[in-house]
């Protein structure tokens, strides 16, 4: 395997500590070798299942059981929205409760082998709360920049009781995304573990494989919500090795959904630019309110390549799907996760008969988003009439 430019093709050697290219500038990616793909064996439940596809060596792995998580068929809310088979990737499963842990660890476990001292990132909360984690499991120095008061408190909470070293940055996180990529360029002894890191994103490839290997096919289309576009890029780049690799025949379609004030990837895909980005992102589903995603030329390159689709639905849109996922599947999902139902519902979707959601992390996360549009709740006496009378049957 190697490090691969994304913009210009220059080649890195694995063991360098490099993130973006030094001849373009452009984000990089792990290249395998043609014979990786050859009869891959495949052992064990979860990430490292997979690694012969993966770097790293897996007799070393930091790791918490990640991955292995469910594909949920949606009965009701499927057959509403005319898709035969609509399918929940659960990543609320995950050891964290979000997809960051199948990035995490792989990417922990490339950091204690290039002998980092400290790992760090910027976060809207669900990768610092992974990160946080993995770090403490391998006893190794946890840096996190958050942007101040703008995380969500089940994630904020993680990285605390793992133990982070957290800084709240006055501004938003590409503010802080920018500070902590220039600290890690300067200090070579903490190791990046943001998505523009492409060791993680290999992690995150693994659900392609999942989805595939539990579906016993590929499915038709694949619908995500996009932040820093980490995750499109990687589950695309599964999808394509395990076609390579004979095990399945062909790709589905990948569709990326943004929050309608923070999608600056579908303002780019729409005006055919060559930047990406918004000013003052702005959305409840604080997850991904990102305006300068730093993986914007591989979800582009993901979306056309595959013929895929992208949009945006209102925070509006986004509550009311995390409501109808929790009231009618049984499924509690933070409100970037339910971006991709409330996709469906606006958009629709054409010629698809599987499709399969990404439900990125779960409800816990975010308690106060539903707690703050709740009606109040009603009391009673510690008597039965009273409680007859609450419950209107008195
Ligand atoms: C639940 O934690 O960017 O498009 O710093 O937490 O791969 O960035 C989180 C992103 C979707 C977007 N859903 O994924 C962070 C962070 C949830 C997320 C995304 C995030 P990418």
């Amino acid at each position: 395997m190697i490090q691969r430019c994304f913009g210009c093709d220059a080649r890195f050697p694995l063991d360098r500590i490099i993130y973006t290219c030094d001849r373009c500038g452009a984000v990089l990616e792990i290249a395998l070798e043609a014979t990786d793909f050859d009869h891959p064996k495949f052992a064990g439940r979860g990430v490292w299942r997979y690694a012969p596809l993966l770097p790293g060596d897996a007799a070393n792995a930091v790791t918490m059981a990640e991955g292995a998580t469910g594909l949920h068929r949606c009965d009701r809310i499927g057959p509403e929205l005319g898709i035969s088979e609509l399918y929940l990737k659960n990543e609320g499963e995950n050891p964290t409760g979000s997809f960051k842990d199948r990035g995490m660890t792989v990417g922990l476990t490339r950091a204690v082998e290039l002998g980092a001292t400290a790992v760090a990132c910027a976060s809207t909360g669900n990768t610092s709360a992974s990160m946080a984690a993995y770090a403490a499991r391998r006893g190794i120095r946890a840096i996190v920049l958050i942007p101040g008061g703008q995380v969500a408190t089940g994630k904020l909470a993680q990285a605390i009781v793992h133990g982070a070293e957290i800084v709240q940055i006055d501004g938003n996180f590409d503010d802080a995304m920018r500070l902590v990529h220039e600290l890690s360029v300067e200090d070579g002894d903490i190791y990046l573990l943001n998505s523009i890191n492409p060791f993680r994103l290999e992690g995150q490839k693994t659900l392609a494989f999942e989805v595939c290997e539990t579906l016993g096919r590929c499915p038709d289309v694949v619908v995500l919500p996009m932040g820093n576009a980490g995750n499109i890029s990687a589950i695309w780049k599964g999808f394509k090795e395990f076609r390579r690799a004979g095990l399945i025949d062909r790709l589905p379609r990948m569709i990326g959904v943004q929050a309608e004030g923070a999608a600056p990837i579908v303002e780019t895909l729409r005006s055919r630019s060559e930047t990406c980005r918004v000013e003052r992102p702005e959305t409840i589903a604080t997850a991904i309110r990102i305006g300068a995603p730093v993986n914007w030329r591989k979800a582009v390159a993901a979306i056309q390549e595959s013929g895929g689709d992208c949009g945006t639905v209102t925070d509006d849109e986004i509550v009311a799907a995390q409501r109808d996922l929790a009231r009618r599947e049984g499924r509690f999902v933070e409100p970037a996760s339910a971006a991709p139902i409330a996709f469906l519902r606006k958009h629709g979707v054409v010629e698809a008969s599987t499709v399969v959601c990404v439900a990125t992390g779960h409800g816990l996360k975010d308690p106060d988003m539903v707690l703050k549009t709740s009606p109040t709740l009603i009391r009673a006496e510690p008597t039965l009439s009273s409680l007859r009378e609450a419950l209107g049957q008195a």
